[in-house]
């Protein structure tokens, strides 16, 4: 028994729990980044000084950031660790909800300790606090609950030792993961209590693989066999589970085509003639044209967001059936599939196995093998040194040269605005880990890449670490660049400028309303500049800022100088920041594939008239998938 705070006492605890799986085990909770204020900076933040030897502190500069952080190692580390973060009561609490959500829709482990008002209410209303008059039990830190797995408001000192289990429990479990709050009143964080030895003795979470249903694996692998167009569809799962070279061993024994979600990209190497790359809205031709004939998709460890499914659209055999393998039932009951429970590694292994000999139709085999061809060509062209217009590069180009630097296990990461459906379909996966592709396309949230990026080196320092944002998401969260610079983590950030929101403006255009509210220019409303003739952007130099926060700036006028500045970037001892204008209007294009974004039914504006006319042409071909895989 020792006498400790409630603060100490959570402190001790999570340095000395570790995950373990397949005999491998590491540190669930790497370290804390926090942001002190009055909520925390007496509990909390004197007991990571007191004990900075159990659990490293890192100040961080904003909340949001600090989860972005946490959730970027968590996804790197393939959810076997993640880190905690602390903050005030009030705003600095607020700031994470942002970070938690991303977190829990890309089901990635946070562990979020929020400030409270006091558990006593004595000195209430405390400074920063939101008063309920007619509930007295609700705190800012309410905004949590949706966004969380799991949520505890620690108000008794006992309450700490069930509490930090079930967090520990919800963190580790590949089905239920996500972000985990654990709100602390800071009355409570500093009120003493006897702590059982055993609570501070180092504990280990075991994530053992999942074995399919026996029936349920027969059942697939039947489906499998009386498939004459079968399709794999793999997610985040894939990689999350070390589960890469079962994927490519049946794809290699049942040569069928794999097309992978924005988290799954990477899967299988995009060199595999059967690679079919990204699927659905942001999609490679091939995948989509598959896709559309397929008449059984394995969907492994994905959550069949609308950008995969293209909005219910990419899927039109009429009798297209699913099979779902996933560790959670919530994924694996999509799309009326058939739920293949388990750990993605154990079941494409078993499925081989019971498959041994079969092989899907020629004729199939041979489309898929072509049309992965005919992609690469296409992406040769797109990334080619010839198109963009005035003489700026195109994103195409810029992420070719990304590619190229990355080599086989450098690891791009990206968030929003244009380059995430770019590099969905650009990008050539080379490390058969999967490890290579970093797009966080779940919450799909401005200002995620530069902490995300910070997040990936720490969890993975012997990888280099190349960050793609957009001027828009950089000045949504530069902050964290201090971080890298203080904590001298070398990750190259690459800063595409073109003058406002590039993706946005093309999907306003695409909808009739003229790209209104996404330039960056003198204007009343983004659109129209105050003078119309003008096309002066505004006085910004993204540049200079990024060199007023610490760190190192390449200028970079063009393809062959961002060539050699991501040369010169490597082995920095802190962030470089490639700065490079990019074209505006010079996108990639789509591929046979459509994202419902519904248009205006009514308006007096000629081209939203005809975008509506469009919209309501492809919304036709949505469907709903209800045959089940039983008949
Ligand atoms: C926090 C947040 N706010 C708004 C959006 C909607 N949104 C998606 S992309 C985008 C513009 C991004 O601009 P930029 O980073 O410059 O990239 P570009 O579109 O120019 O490639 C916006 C506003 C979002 N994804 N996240
Ligand atoms: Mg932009």
């Amino acid at each position: 028994m020792s006498r400790l705070t409630v603060a100490q006492a959570l402190v001790r605890f999570l340095g000395q729990q570790q995950t373990e799986r397949d005999g491998r085990r590491e540190r669930l909770i790497a370290g804390c980044y926090g942001i002190f204020g009055h909520g925390n900076v007496a509990g909390l933040g004197q007991a990571l000084h007191q004990y900075q030897d159990s659990l490293p502190f890192l100040p961080a500069r904003n909340e949001q950031a600090m989860v972005h952080i946490a959730a970027g190692y968590a996804r790197q580390r393939n959810r076997l660790g993640t880190f905690a973060c602390t903050t005030s009561v009030g705003p600095g609490a607020t700031n994470m909800v942002t970070g938690a959500a991303l977190a829990t829709i890309n089901r990635l482990p946070v562990l979020l300790l929020p400030g409270d008002t006091f558990a006593t209410r004595t000195p209430h209303p405390v400074l920063q606090m939101l008063e309920v008059p007619h509930d007295a039990t609700v705190s800012v830190n309410d905004c949590f609950r949706p966004v969380s797995r799991y949520y505890e408001r620690v108000e008794r000192p006992e309450q700490l030792i069930p509490a930090a289990l079930e967090a520990m429990r919800v963190l580790t479990d590949p089905a239920e993961t996500g972000a985990v709050t654990l709100a602390m009143p800071e009355d409570v964080q500093a009120e003493a209590f006897d702590v059982p030895d055993a609570f501070l003795e180092p504990r280990v979470w075991t994530i053992y693989r999942q074995p399919p249903a026996p029936a349920a694996l027969t059942r697939a692998a039947e489906l499998l066999r009386g498939a004459r167009r079968p399709l794999i569809v793999a997610g985040g799962g894939v990689i999350y589970s070390e589960a890469t070279g079962a994927l490519r061993a049946l794809v290699d024994a049942g040569g069928i085509p794999v097309a992978e979600t924005m988290a799954g990209r990477g899967a299988l190497v995009s060199d595999h003639p059967l690679s079919m790359g990204s699927l659905g809205a942001t999609g490679a031709a091939g995948a989509n044209r598959l896709a559309r004939d397929a008449d059984l998709v394995i969907g492994v460890g994905t959550r069949w967001g609308d950008f995969t499914t293209a909005s219910h659209s990419a899927f039109q055999d009429p009798d297209v059936r699913f099979v779902n393998v996933n560790v959670a039932a919530f994924d694996a009951g999509k799309q009326s599939g058939l739920p293949v429970l388990g750990d993605a590694r154990v079941v494409l292994e078993q499925l081989r196995d019971v498959l041994a000999g079969w092989r899907v139709e020629r004729g199939w085999e041979e489309r898929a093998r072509a049309e992965a061809a005919a992609w690469r060509e296409e992406v040769a062209r797109v990334t080619s040194p010839d198109g963009g217009t005035g003489g700026l590069p195109t994103q195409g180009q810029i992420i070719k040269e990304i590619n190229e630097a990355a080599g086989e296990t450098g690891v791009v990461v990206c968030a929003a605005g244009s380059a995430p459906g770019d590099l969905h379909k650009l990008w050539r996966a080379r490390d058969p880990a999967g490890k290579s592709y970093h797009v966080e396309y779940g919450y799909s949230c401005m200002g995620y890449e530069i902490p995300g990026g910070i997040g990936v080196k720490l969890a993975a320092p012997e990888r280099e670490v190349y960050v793609l944002v957009g001027d828009g998401s950089y000045l949504m969260l530069p902050g964290e660049l201090v971080t890298a610079v203080a904590q001298r983590i070398p990750i190259v950030i690459v800063l595409v400028d073109n003058h406002g929101y590039a993706s946005i403006g093309a999907l306003s255009r695409s909808v009739g309303s003229q790209g209104f509210g996404t330039l960056y220019r003198f204007s009343d409303n983004g659109s129209v500049p105050v003078d119309p003739a003008s096309t002066q952007t505004l006085p910004i130099d993204l540049a200079a800022n990024a060199e007023s926060l610490g760190a190192r700036v390449i200028r970079a006028a063009g393809v062959a100088e961002l060539r050699d500045a991501l040369a010169a970037a490597r082995g920095a001892d802190g962030p470089v920041v490639v700065y490079i204008e990019a074209d505006r209007y010079q996108g990639v294009p789509s591929y046979e594939s459509w994202w419902d974004v519904p248009v205006a039914e009514v308006s007096v504006q000629d081209g939203v008239r005809a975008a509506r006319a469009d919209y309501e042409r492809a919304h036709a071909s949505q469907r709903q998938y209800l045959r089940s895989p039983h008949d």
